[in-house]
């Protein structure tokens, strides 16, 4: 973690009279140790304390692999013996009067259970603290972003010449993944989504058995993990004989997400980016079926804050990365999205992409 980091925690642990925050593995461990763990059916913490003293209870399995810094410590169990061994140990090392700052999104109820076992009395939501912090992307989590993203369009720029009438949307899935693997990505963020035709409505129709017919819309939303940043993107491909009526929504989805970008601006409200987009749809005679909302902040995670939406407060500022991402859905028709990945910086609005958001058409 960068020092700095550590110490606006601290210094918001002092102000909430927070005695300790406590973690578990996923992307918040990430951002504040380094340490890359999923969570497990065994039981897994970190503690952090007022003076940066961190504290590992974690699996013997998972010892020899934990990151630490000067100040950490570690306490590990076998399976034998169980978490519950090491309880008054850690109890020891923990404040008396215990208020906890923890992941309320992310913590199970038995790692709930566990902390109360440690003596916690009270909690608030560490996301108040982490979020501010993880939404101010710096130029090194930019450039892995920008890294994810272009894995993202050379992967679909490789993918394309395979997408034919006759494949099904699992094989289109399987050759993206696998050009995305090849390129450097480290996994997928989310379930790939190829969505033809009808299924392209399903706003999150992940590939199916379904076979790719002549006059489909494919709806293909995908994502890439480089050095743990996530980037996420959206085309619709056409295949064949693509009427007039697909054309006219996905120029009106078009539109949408141009106006958004254009409408990005410091110091503004997020909700702005959301209301522009909608406005366009919805001057179009769409607006009912545009039904999500606009966008989503990216980094560590495939959906983070800021959401690019009617109820988020956040005003837009320098280091923030978000999606963008309008689309209209027709039941039993076809559906369209198109999405970019922005970062806000100083003084200029880059859009990550560099593929434009024409209607791509193959034989
Ligand atoms: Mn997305």
């Amino acid at each position: 973690m960068v020092n700095n980091e550590k110490q606006q925690i601290v210094q918001y642990m002092k102000e909430k009279e927070v005695d300790a925050v406590a973690l578990v593995p996923g992307t918040n461990l990430r951002y504040i140790t380094g340490n890359k763990l999923s969570q497990s059916e065994r039981l897994f913490l970190y503690f952090l304390k007022h003076d940066g003293q961190g504290i590992y209870l974690v699996p013997e399995v998972e010892k020899s692999k934990i990151i630490m810094s000067d100040q950490d410590s570690v306490f590990s169990y076998t399976d034998g013996e169980g978490p519950s061994s090491l309880v008054d140990k850690i109890k020891d090392l923990l404040p008396e009067s215990q208020k906890t700052a923890l992941e309320t999104n992310n913590m199970r109820l038995f790692e709930f259970e566990f902390l109360s076992k440690l003596g916690m009395k009270s909690y608030i939501d560490v996301a108040e603290t982490l979020n501010p912090l993880r939404i101010q992307k710096n130029a090194d989590e930019i450039s892995k972003q920008q890294k994810a993203v272009d894995i993202l369009e050379e992967s679909l720029k490789a993918t394309l010449p395979f997408i034919e009438v006759g494949k099904t949307e699992m094989e289109i899935a399987a050759q993206l993944e696998y050009e995305m693997r090849v390129r450097g990505s480290e996994g997928t963020p989310f379930s790939t989504i190829v969505a033809s035709g009808y299924r392209g409505a399903l706003p999150h129709g992940r590939a199916s058995e379904k076979i790719i017919e002549n006059g489909d819309l494919i709806v293909i939303d995908f994502g890439s993990i480089y050095k743990g940043y996530v980037g996420d993107m959206t085309r619709t491909v056409g295949i064949g004989d693509i009427n007039a009526e697909q054309r006219e929504v996905y120029n009106i989805v078009k539109s949408a997400i141009s106006n958004a970008i254009d409408a990005i601006k410091i110091g503004e409200k997020v909700s702005n980016i959301d209301t522009v987009a909608r406005n366009t749809i919805k001057n179009a005679g769409y607006g009912d079926y545009f039904t999500h909302r606009l966008g989503h902040g990216i980094g560590l995670d495939a959906h983070e804050s800021p959401y690019i939406s009617q109820s988020d407060q956040n005003i837009i500022q320098s280091g923030m990365t978000f999606t963008i991402e309008p689309g209209i859905y027709l039941e039993n028709k076809f559906g369209i999205r198109i999405e970019d990945n922005i970062a806000v910086t100083e003084d200029k609005i880059i859009n990550l992409m560099n593929m434009n958001q024409d209607l791509i058409i193959l034989p």
